[in-house]
């Protein structure tokens, strides 16, 4: 078996600029991953054998995004046990059609659904090195300093604002 990866799947090149995203952030925590052009409607049998053959070289989780009827995470959840993360895309409806065929999977086949767009991407990404930090104590400490890291930037935000305020600038 291969070094265990991330394997990122989206239905378009369309949905690209969205999950640009999520590979920023497996990249910036050091997480091998592949990314997959491949959809549920039209390459029906070409994302169920990547699906099985990633699977078999070790995958650890999937990312799959789709917009529109977006069935791709259901189809990629109903091909393996591994967890399935879904990012619906906003391309219709203001990505509510893709929240929704994304999330209402029937019981026993999860898919664990996260915001439309680029914040989904994101947390995606993250949740999917959570997964993999399981068996990982190196990929832990990188994602506890990663928060670490944002947390301060937060405040490091609100202590400007609390100076402009102070100053009368706000
Ligand atoms: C979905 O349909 C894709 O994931 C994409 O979000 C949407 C539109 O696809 P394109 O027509 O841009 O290829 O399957």
């Amino acid at each position: 078996m291969s070094q265990p990866f991330i394997a990122i799947l989206m239905g378009s090149d369309s949905d690209l600029p969205v999950m640009k995203s999520a590979i920023t952030v497996l990249r910036s925590l050091d997480v091998s991953f592949e990314v997959k052009i491949s959809s549920a409607h039209r390459t029906p049998s070409y994302t169920h054998d990547y699906v099985v053959d990633a699977d078999q070289r070790g995958a650890v989780a999937f990312i799959c995004a789709a917009g529109m009827a977006a069935h791709l995470a259901g189809a990629v959840a109903a091909a393996t046990t591994k967890p399935v993360i879904g990012v619906p895309i906003e391309s219709s409806l203001n990505g509510l059609d893709a929240l929704l065929s994304t999330v209402q999977m029937p019981g026993g086949i999860p898919v664990a659904t996260v915001a439309i767009g680029k914040a989904g991407a994101k947390n995606a990404a993250y949740l999917a090195a959570q997964i993999m930090a399981v068996a990982d104590s190196d990929l832990a400490e990188r994602v506890r300093l990663d928060r670490a890291a944002s947390a301060t930037v937060v405040i490091e935000k609100d202590q400007a604002l609390q100076a402009m305020l102070a100053n009368g600038e706000v």
